[in-house]
């Protein structure tokens, strides 16, 4: 029997036994409609809640009169504020009177009733927890420092939860694309000679019901295996008068009792107490931390949530190496299409373009082979299949999904069985139309991965009564796999689609010149240095997140105990952490954007302190940033964004021209470029100029590298690593800006890069000036029309406006907004958003309201995808553009600044 369908039969296991749970705790089951009164109970209660268990009726009181009213009140409190989801119980410990022990619950409420888990706390209960804090710090501190391997992780983060819980061992299990897994990492027991590291288990192990459930609830726990459960007791009244009197749905209680049928596969794997906690990423089940113990096995309460702690930190951690490995994947591939097109723009055959010389679409999506099929001729590359099998497959592809560019399978012989001969070679294929008539097309071909080890048969076997059971032998079990190989990537088609369209623009409409791509190649390039920056940041944003975690978590559980006093400090940590990711977030966003020009008049020196921060982040440790502010520095005329981008660009070969660590010196100074030098350089003009320098104590450049290191796509590093398009952008926004870029460079000693920017001597720009400190109200009654068509910006920016004495009019659309202006109201300043719905955009009603008040001044605020529209060079006189997200401080300023 095939995986799949034991997938597909276990997936309709009931993942718990209804009406028990496991006897290690009680439960209270409280309908909020029904007066908060307790409707159901563990058998175990009383027990549980009482030293001296005496008969006191638990089902058919009060929460309160069980539990305490402070309990009681906090309770109904959450409750009322929806803050009971079951994905986050409420964690609180609480004393009854008269007890001596103290009770650890959690409490969450699903479908309609409220659930509250009591488990009472031993002796030992509080000093675990102290140690458990220590444990989990230690664990962070090393996962933070650990190198980008998902393995090296793995094993730091299994050693630490092991060390914090005591299990005999303790797995990490990743899931695949299609639900198998496997165990990334181990550690164990010298004396347990059972080993699962390395090997796959099928999806069916873990069930799709199993799963969506454990994306949601965090842990299972099972103290112990063969504990007798323990039933539910619910007041029969109640119970009848249910509308639909199904059994009480206990998926997220932690005290719910497993599946049977994985409880014997517990059996089956000689384990008996365990624990696993979900690792989620980006909202999905990446995998999950398995816990494993031969005997029973009772952790603390604060021993589980510093190992389910552990195990969020992980799951962040991993989440950034993942996001780091794509990045560096696509940038390669992104490379690699750059080259591809340059090279198609020069060449008179597209067939020769794409399959000769070094770089070849044989090297794109690590495929075994390629071929392309343009004009009537075949081209194959790398290992393929005969050309008239390939005439054949295409036949078929192209009565495929008709409506599509793009064909993908990474399980080919199963659609197509005439290639099954070539699995080897060719299990996955990926085709790229190039036109509608579907004439010519490109086809990449991946092999099938070879060989799976197993934790046991994966093939499940069937009981005489047809049900599926879970396998008994957990040995290594190889299986060659046949037909099936890597899928194809998201952004891999992403990619193969801009292959095409830049084939389609540069080649078949003729558009033969290299300018037609620098847009094109001029992002990706931007995708690149975001692609980097990521990579360097990621690290801090997790820092960051951390804070943020760890003080809200505080503050939780002060809460929960009712402490209030040193709350300020948590919050405000909270908000200092948040702030700061808040502020990298948004220098990456303004990064990547598409800018529209805007040169003014800028103080350099305040633009590079103001990004001391992100080049330190992006350089990291290894490396001393110097920054060198000189007194009475010249201002300049420049795109403030521009120069930002040119200076992280060069902070960026600086660092990797030190891999081994060194000094980044940023210096900006007065210089005069004297008639001299102007005739020794035929471009330059004699004059005035602020000249920022980059200087690093790196490798340095041979002068045959550094005669070319200006030129577009020229690089030194390895393949896959960069476009070489940095130095270039930078020597393109000095010319624009009417400056010049030089390099000194020397080999063994460094790099200097130099960019002169020539002295600005016209009117000081208000904006440019040094931030007000108060917020700048109205001189007068001026007014200010606002047309946006999101309610919550438009009503905050009018409220802005307002409380600085402006009087104001709203519109939602341009056309609105365009009635007001052709009416004879009075306006003084027009605030619009770009993308604006109705036929008339912001760009347009400006236009359209300047053709009846020339004099009218205009702001536009903009989103990321509508720049766009105002790219196309620089702004009209009197127009202005701020980019969202902004500070309202800084939108008052702004206003001021133009009135
Ligand atoms: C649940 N199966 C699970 C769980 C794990 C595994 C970790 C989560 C519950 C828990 O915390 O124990 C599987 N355990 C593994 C794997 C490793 C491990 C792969 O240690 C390897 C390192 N299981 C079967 C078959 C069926 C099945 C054939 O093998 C179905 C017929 C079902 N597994 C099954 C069900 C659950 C489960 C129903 C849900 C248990 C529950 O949450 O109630």
């Amino acid at each position: 029997m095939s995986g799949w369908a034991a997938d597909v039969s276990c997936s309709y296991e009931p993942i718990h036994i209804p009406g028990t749970i496991q006897p290690y705790g009680a439960l209270l089951v409280v309908d909020p409609a029904l007066r908060w009164t307790i409707v159901a109970a563990s058998r175990n209660a009383s027990a549980v809640l009482f030293e001296t268990p005496w008969l006191k009726a638990i089902i058919g009181s009060s929460i309160a009169q069980v539990l305490g009213t402070v309990f009681a009140k906090a309770l109904l409190h959450r409750f009322h504020e929806e803050r009971l989801g079951g994905e986050a119980p409420w964690q609180s410990t609480l004393t009854l009177p008269d007890q001596p022990f103290s009770l650890d619950a959690s409490s969450h409420s699903h479908a309609g009733l409220v659930l509250v888990e009591l488990e009472r706390s031993r002796p030992a209960d509080q000093a675990e927890a102290m140690t458990a804090g220590r444990l989990l710090q230690e664990a962070i501190v090393e996962l933070r420092g650990t190198r980008n391997s998902l393995e090296a992780l793995g094993r730091v983060a299994a050693r630490h939860v092991r060390l914090i819980t005591g299990y005999e061992r303790v797995v990490i299990y990743k899931f695949d694309a299609e639900w198998n897994g496997q165990a990334i990492a181990e550690l164990k027991n010298d004396d347990w000679s059972q080993s699962l590291d390395g090997l796959h288990f099928p999806a069916s192990d873990i069930p799709a019901q199993a799963r969506a459930l454990y994306q949601r609830s965090p842990m299972r726990f099972v103290p112990d295996r063969d504990a007798t459960p323990m039933p539910l007791d619910a007041d029969p009244v109640w119970m009848s008068a249910r509308a639909a009197p199904q059994a009480i749905d206990l998926s997220f209680a932690r005290l719910r009792s497993l599946s049977p049928i994985h409880m014997q596969y517990h059996r089956n794997m000689g384990v008996n107490g365990s624990i696993s906690m979900s690792i989620l990423h980006e909202q999905t089940l990446w995998g999950l931390v398995i816990c494993h113990h031969r005997r029973p096995h009772h952790p603390s309460p604060g021993q589980r949530t510093a190992a389910a702690a552990l195990t969020d930190v992980f799951a962040l951690r991993v989440g950034s190496n993942e996001r780091a490995a794509t990045d560096q994947a696509r940038r390669r591939e992104l490379a690699l299409l750059s080259a591809l097109l340059i090279h198609m723009a020069d060449a008179e055959d597209v067939t020769a373009a794409l399959t000769e010389g070094e770089t070849t679409i044989g090297n794109l999506f690590s495929s075994t082979g390629a071929a392309v099929l343009y004009n009537g001729t075949v081209a194959l590359i790398g290992e393929t299949p005969p050309e008239t099998d390939i005439l054949e497959l295409v036949a078929w592809l192209r009565t495929q999904n008709t409506a599509d560019k793009l064909f993908q399978t990474n399980a080919l012989s199963a659609a197509f069985p005439a290639w099954t001969r070539y699995t080897a070679i060719a299990s996955g294929v990926l085709a790229v139309f190039l036109a509608a008539d579907r004439s010519d097309v490109l086809l990449w071909f991946r092999q099938e991965p070879q060989i799976v080890n197993w934790g046991g048969s994966p093939h499940a076997d069937a009981s005489e009564s047809g049900s599926i059971l879970p396998r008994l032998s957990f040995e290594r079990w190889v299986e060659t796999r046949h037909g099936v190989a890597t899928p194809w990537d998201d952004w891999e088609l992403e990619i193969a689609d801009s292959l095409r369209h830049g084939i389609m623009e540069v080649v078949i409409r003729g558009l033969r010149k290299v300018a037609d791509l620098n847009d094109r190649l001029r992002q990706s390039q931007k995708m690149e240095a975001v692609g980097q920056l990521t990579g360097g940041l990621a690290h801090d944003f997790n820092n960051l997140l951390t804070g943020i975690i760890g003080s809200l978590e505080l503050i939780g559980h002060r809460l929960g105990q009712g402490r209030l006093a040193d709350l300020d400090r948590y919050i405000g940590a909270a908000m200092t952490s948040a702030n700061r990711a808040a502020s990298l977030t948004h220098r990456l966003l303004a990064f990547s954007r598409r800018q529209t020009l805007d040169p003014r008049p800028l103080d350099v020196n305040r633009l590079i302190s103001s990004m001391e921060d992100l080049i330190r982040r992006t350089t990291g440790p290894g490396i001393h940033v110097e920054t060198v502010a000189s007194g009475g520095l010249w201002r300049t005329l420049c795109d403030a964004n521009q120069l930002e981008n040119a200076l992280l660009n060069l902070a960026i070969n600086a660092r990797d021209a030190m891999p081994e660590g060194g000094r980044l010196t940023i210096e900006a100074t007065n210089a005069r470029l004297d008639d001299d030098y102007a005739d020794l350089h035929p471009d330059v003009i004699a004059g005035q100029y602020v000249a920022i320098s980059v200087t690093d104590t790196g490798s340095g450049m041979a002068a045959e590298v550094k005669a070319r290191a200006f030129d577009p796509f020229f690089t030194t590093k390895p393949l896959g690593q960069g476009t070489g398009l940095g130095l270039s952008m930078v020597y393109g926004f000095a010319k624009q800006s009417n400056g010049y870029t030089t390099i000194y460079s020397e080999i063994g000693q460094g790099t200097s890069v130099r960019l002169y920017l020539p002295r600005y001597l016209g009117k000081d720009d208000a904006a440019a000036a040094a931030l007000p400190v108060l917020l700048p109200s109205s001189q007068g009654s001026e007014i200010v029309l606002v047309v946006d068509d999101e309610p919550v910006v438009r009503m905050l920016i009018g409220d802005v406006l307002r409380d600085l004495g402006y009087a104001v009019i709203e519109a939602a659309d341009g056309a609105e907004g365009l009635r007001v202006l052709d009416s004879p109201q009075p306006v003084d300043l027009l605030i619009s958003d770009v993308g604006l719905p109705g036929g008339l955009n912001g760009r347009q009603l400006a236009d359209a309201a300047r053709v009846g008040r020339p004099d009218l001044k205009v702001l536009f605020i903009t989103g990321y995808a509508e720049n766009a529209v105002l790219s196309d060079g620089m702004l009209a006189p009197a127009m202005q553009v701020m980019t969202k997200p902004f500070a309202l401080d800084a939108l008052a300023a702004k206003i001021r600044s133009m009135m």
